[in-house]
């Protein structure tokens, strides 16, 4: 038999298929069960094996090329089915796009960052620690022996209970155990910044119960007061971007420190705000507190297991919420801590705003 004509009809037929249901239904006369093709391939069982050896090959040839045909003439409906969908549906370029919320840096992790960024390229470290502590890191190694006044001075909030090595713990009052804890592990040279959360029990207009504290130590061979001061002036410069910060250093007291050093910088009044820069001895300018430091108590060295024959060095502390504060005119510290959008919208700063040095550090959102 030849089936030349029943193909070539059938070819036509899904050629000329306008659409996916039509071909679907020529689809179903041809090849489903009890379509056309179908039915001529189950007469190959009623042939003789001479007839079936000549007709096999050309009912199998048939639905080869219609099956084929059937296939290419749907993708090509398919495809003419998506560019008419593409050239219908236009998208409107110059509607708004939807808001979206979107949340701002906090200025004390700002901070933070810029001071970690400054610090790098003196080449600090930055070091972490453990909040609740014990009172030999936060008080004993920093030479404040059970009966000394600082502790009483330092307003900490204590846990009720005892660790299980029979030790009382507290809340850090400061970032310091951190330095103990990086100078018994890493030994010695060592030069590290400490930043985080401190707490002490005071509450009122300068003071939260929670504060930020970034604290800073070196320790090497022949480390003197000039390295601290050298430190503390190209940090201050980098920090309030000014090469005209003034620094006055005060003789003080820390029980950490021998001798201690209290950092003075001068500033003026403009417009209600205190800006950083010039002498505090100019007039109009007065000296204001930002930095406590000193040369590293040889007793400090010794508790965390080094030789302060060998080994010394200078450490500093200072409050984060105060250097944010100045830097970027926030008069209120409680605020800081409210978690209220409009004053974060007001003060924070865009994810991207990543300090470089190049390109100086904290641009406000
Ligand atoms: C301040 C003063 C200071 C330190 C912190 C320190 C740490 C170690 C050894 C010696 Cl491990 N000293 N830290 C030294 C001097 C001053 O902080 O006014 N902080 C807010």
């Amino acid at each position: 038999m030849d089936y030349a004509a029943t193909g070539q009809d059938a070819l036509s037929r899904i050629e000329g298929a306008g659409d996916l249901d039509t071909l679907e239904a020529l689809r179903v006369e041809f090849l489903g069960k009890q379509g056309s093709i179908s039915g001529l391939l189950k007469t190959l069982g009623k042939m003789t094996p001479d007839e079936r050896k000549e007709e096999g090959p050309r009912i199998h040839a048939l639905r080869e090329s219609v099956t084929g045909a059937i296939a290419a003439r749907k993708d090509a409906l398919e495809s003419a089915a998506l560019e008419a969908r593409l050239a219908a549906e236009t998208i409107d370029l110059s509607l708004p796009a939807p808001e979206t919320p979107r949340g701002s840096v906090h200025p004390i992790s700002q901070v933070m960052d810029e001071l970690a960024e400054v610090f790098a390229d003196l080449g600090f470290a930055v070091a972490t620690g453990p909040e609740i502590e014990d009172d030999w890191h936060n008080f004993t190694a920093l030479n404040m022996p059970e009966t000394h006044p600082a502790r009483a001075m330092h307003d900490t909030f204590y846990f009720p209970d005892r660790d299980e090595k029979g030790r009382e713990m507290l809340l850090r009052t400061h970032t310091s155990p951190v330095q103990i804890r990086s100078m018994i592990e890493k030994g010695a040279p060592i030069r590290i910044i400490a930043p985080g959360r401190v707490y002490r029990s005071d509450s009122d207009a300068t003071h939260t119960p929670m504060f930020h504290q970034v604290e800073g130590l070196v320790i090497d061979k022949g480390i003197h007061l000039g390295h601290l001061k050298w430190t503390l002036e190209t940090f201050l410069k980098a920090y309030f971007e000014r090469d005209d910060i003034v620094l006055r250093l005060r003789p003080s007291y820390f029980p950490f420190t021998e001798p201690s050093v209290e950092v003075d910088v001068g500033y003026s009044q403009e417009n209600g705000r205190r800006v950083v820069g010039g002498s505090g001895d100019a007039p109009g300018h007065a000296w204001m507190e930002v930095l406590g430091s000193g040369m590293v108590n040889r007793r400090v060295i010794e508790a965390a297991g080094l030789d302060p024959d060998e080994w010394q060095g200078f450490a500093f502390g200072t409050g984060v919420d105060r250097l944010a504060m100045l830097k970027y005119g926030m008069d209120d510290l409680r605020a800081f801590f409210d978690g209220d959008v409009r004053w974060l919208s007001h003060y924070g700063f865009s994810a991207m705003d990543v300090p470089t040095l190049s390109g100086g550090v904290g641009t406000p959102a």
